[in-house]
């Protein structure tokens, strides 16, 4: 790899990709390609922190992939692999999670938030899931990671693990940052603009994914929930709105003021057709390429299986330093 500052960041194979996360993680990770060595990786390890059917997840998994390449990961370019291809990811976990606080894991917001939501299945690894996710990031000797901002609380917490692990052992682990845009860090419920749109939301009116066909991102848009004035403005208390607004903005480049001149004395009505319409233009070439992609299933292996073998020899050089450093014998 050439001398490039690393990236790497995961997407959970829990659903088909949704708007929040294409403009908030994915559609950025592309955009790296040329000016970073980037590694991008399904987090099929973290899925099962909350239950996945076998076959949904192996399902999930696969289109995860096909849905990168669609979205313009370039396999040539970018290092894009399945977590559990590459072992180093539950070995590095064990080590990274003595050192780890108990405190620290309870602390983090999306562990509540899904204990909340899954109550009869509070598992361990779910309450252990960011050290994975440290791991993951340390393994590689990232300098960026991408991310929306829920992520947030757990980047922190893998530079807190790194740094103790390099105080207590000696220098290992470049201390990783994280990425956020500005605007699309946090795509909001469609239905409810308080709460984060999530791929594993139970209402489907809540969410764009972004395999949907035109007419229903259009209508799903048109039913999304606002507020009761008719001014398109970008405003505090207006969170339907602004959500809808950095839509548009991301999707057409248009800046907040642009937008307010375009539907000034127009309802919001004509706004949220024109959301849907953008949207539904700008992903269509994701979804004919990734139609493309899972017709040619022999293809996806050949560059996931690709993928692994980098991404396993890189991350096997950072562990086998961790577990020199905390003085594991080596079998030979
Ligand atoms: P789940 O609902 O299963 O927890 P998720 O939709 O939150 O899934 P993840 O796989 O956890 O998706 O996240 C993948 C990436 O997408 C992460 O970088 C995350 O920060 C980002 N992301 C997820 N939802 C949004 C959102 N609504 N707005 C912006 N970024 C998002
Ligand atoms: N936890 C992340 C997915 C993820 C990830 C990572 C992101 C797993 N490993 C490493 C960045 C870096 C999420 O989006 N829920």
């Amino acid at each position: 790899m050439e001398d490039k500052k690393i990236i790497l960041s995961g997407i959970q194979p829990t659903g088909t990709f949704t708007l929040g996360n294409y403009i908030g993680a994915v559609r950025n990770w592309t955009k790296m390609q040329e000016d970073y060595n980037c590694i991008y990786m399904i987090a099929n390890m973290h899925a099962i922190t909350v239950r996945q059917g076998p076959a949904a997840l192996r399902n999930h998994t696969v289109e995860a992939y096909a849905l990168l390449l669609a979205c313009g990961i370039d396999p040539e370019k970018s290092v894009a692999f399945i977590q559990s291809h590459n072992p180093a990811h539950a070995e590095a976990n064990w080590v990274l999670a003595c050192s780890t606080q108990f405190g620290e894991l309870s602390r983090m917001t999306q562990f509540k938030a899904k204990s909340e939501k899954h109550p009869d299945d509070i598992n361990a690894g779910l309450f252990t899931y960011p050290v994975l996710m440290a791991g993951d990031i340390l393994l590689y000797q990232s300098d960026l990671v991408p991310v929306g901002i829920d992520q947030k609380q757990h980047l922190e917490l893998a530079r807190d693990v790194a740094q103790r692990f390099n105080q207590k052992y000696g220098d290992t682990f470049k201390l990783p940052e994280a990425y956020i845009t500005e605007v699309g860090a946090k795509i909001m419920s469609l239905q409810d603009p308080t709460s984060k749109m999530s791929k594993s939301d139970d209402n489907p009116n809540a969410c764009i994914f972004i395999l949907e066909d035109k007419d229903t991102i259009i209508r799903k848009f048109k039913r999304a929930v606002t507020d009761s004035e008719t001014c398109v403005r970008f405003a505090e208390g207006k969170d339907g709105i602004n959500n809808l607004m950095s839509i548009y903005s991301v999707v057409t480049g248009k800046s907040y003021d642009d937008i307010e001149r375009e539907f000034e004395g127009r309802g919001y009505g004509d706004f949220k057709i024109a959301v849907g319409e953008a949207v539904a233009d700008h992903l269509a070439p994701v979804r004919e390429s990734f139609a493309r992609l899972m017709a040619n299933k022999d293809y996806l292996k050949e560059c996931y299986t690709k993928g692994a073998e980098t991404a396993t020899r890189i991350a096997y050089k950072t562990l086998s330093k961790m577990y020199k450093k905390v003085g594991f014998v080596p079998s030979r």
